[in-house]
């Protein structure tokens, strides 16, 4: 067979976080530097217009964005409730997961909470149990499926209920149930304490959203190549939810939070733009980023940033603090360019997504990223089931060593 050359890998590429090497086949989404993000090549705009919506409402529900990304069709509203139904009936947490989470120190972070409670729901692994009974390897992704319906059933319940939000936040009281006449970002909703149905709308953007960036990125990634070693679907999604709640990947929500507090206790609601540049030169001369912009391969503002805007425009345009940070979009990018190293002057996702939950009384900054951990679920489960049906191999890229290299290219 011909070798289809697509790439060549310098070592300056090695040594710079391998940014820009070709080497992940992902089929659930494509990124494009100046377009954003394509999910089975449809735009979030298109996502939004053609994917059925709850009733009443404007913002697609994730059941839907999930079937496309499985099945690369766009589903019809009966698909998609039934989809709401199959994850109601799917929620219930196992006594041992329950116990452990009760159990949690509330100071503990609630990514380590929740990245704990996936590992630990791996005893319900059907796919583990398969494997240690011999399954033929062309029926790995059989497995995988039901245990990703089971997991994202899961996951709001672990990170709402009783569970982490409750337990952390609300001394574990007002336990919300699972109603199957409900879809999944309702019932997220109701077990978080939460009633109001523009939340609710917000939720359904939100994890429709948040749900897949391509492969290369380090929640997917991760997930990708954990599952490539045949751990079940919990134990390599947990493994990504490690890396998400890292600074530069999905933390960033919640350290965009703390960032825009500081800059608002500083300068107040009647603010200069000149003092936001102060502000904003001062946290880079402290060595610091500016949390919220930047992207590794977006080279334009990100259309996630800018549908949460849409949003924002259209709920909270007086909002003082969706103000802030519609001034601080005007004032970071020619900061960010002036620095004249950094590649995307503009916002992502992650820029936008705190404001609009402190607007509707979500105020706990240090969940939000476990809210990013429930959506980001439904891309990166949606390929790992596709990764074992198309028998993807062990990951194990070849690494050298410095002293290696030099050998090769000397000085
Ligand atoms: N503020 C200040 N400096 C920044 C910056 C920002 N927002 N974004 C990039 N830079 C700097 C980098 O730190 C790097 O500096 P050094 O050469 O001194 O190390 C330089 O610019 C070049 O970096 P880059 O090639 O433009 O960006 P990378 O691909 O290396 O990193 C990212 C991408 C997202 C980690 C980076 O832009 C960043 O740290 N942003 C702030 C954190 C953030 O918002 N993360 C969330 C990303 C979205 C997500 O994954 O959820």
């Amino acid at each position: 067979m011909d070798l289809l050359k697509l790439d060549e890998v310098t070592v300056d590429m090695m040594y710079g976080g391998m940014r820009g090497i070709k080497g992940l086949v992902w089929e659930t989404s494509v990124l494009d530097p100046d377009e954003g993000i394509r999910f089975r090549g449809m735009s979030i705009p298109e996502c939004q217009q053609k994917l059925p919506k709850a009733e009443g409402g404007d913002e697609p529900l994730p059941e839907g964005l999930f079937w496309l990304l499985v099945t690369g069709d766009i589903p019809t509203e009966a698909q998609v409730n039934a989809i709401s139904k199959e994850w109601a009936r799917r929620a219930e947490l196992p006594a041992h997961v329950v116990t452990m989470l009760n159990n949690m120190p509330s100071k503990l972070h609630p990514m380590s909470q929740f990245s704990a409670a996936v590992t630990a729901l791996n005893s319900e692994s059907t796919f583990a149990k398969a494997y240690s009974e011999g399954v033929h390897k062309s029926k790995y992704w059989e497995y995988v499926y039901e245990d990703s319906m089971n997991l994202i059933a899961k996951l709001p319940v672990i990170a709402a209920t009783t569970y982490i939000y409750r337990n952390t936040y609300r001394d574990g009281k007002g336990i919300g149930a699972i109603d199957d006449n409900k879809d999944w970002s309702a019932n997220y909703c109701t077990m978080l304490g939460f009633d109001d149905p523009q939340f609710s709308e917000l939720m359904r953007l939100y994890l429709t959203i948040h749900s897949d960036h391509e492969g290369g990125n380090v929640s997917a990634h991760t997930t990708h190549l954990v599952g490539s070693a045949l751990s079940d679907p919990y134990l390599s999604f947990a493994a990504g939810l490690n890396g998400l709640a890292g600074p530069l990947h999905g933390l960033a929500n919640q350290e965009v939070l703390i960032w825009l507090e500081k800059l608002r206790k500083q300068v107040g609601d009647n603010f200069t733009e000149e003092q936001l540049k102060e502000f904003i030169w001062k946290t880079l001369k402290s060595g610091q980023v500016v949390p919220g912009y930047g992207h590794a391969v977006l080279r334009k503002t990100d259309p996630r940033y800018t549908c949460q805007r849409e949003f924002a425009l259209k709920h909270l345009p007086n909002d003082p603090l969706f103000k802030l940070v519609a001034a601080v979009y005007k004032v970071v990018p020619p900061i960010l360019t002036e620095l004249g190293k950094v590649k995307n002057p503009w916002p992502n996702v992650d820029s936008h997504s705190g404001v609009l939950l402190q607007y509707y009384g979500l105020k706990e900054m240090n969940y939000y990223t476990v809210m990013f951990g429930v959506s980001r679920a439904l891309g990166v489960l949606a390929q790992l089931i596709w990764s074992r049906a198309l028998g993807f191999p062990i990951e194990r890229p070849k690494s050298f060593s410095t002293e290696l290299l030099m050998k090769q290219f000397g000085k």
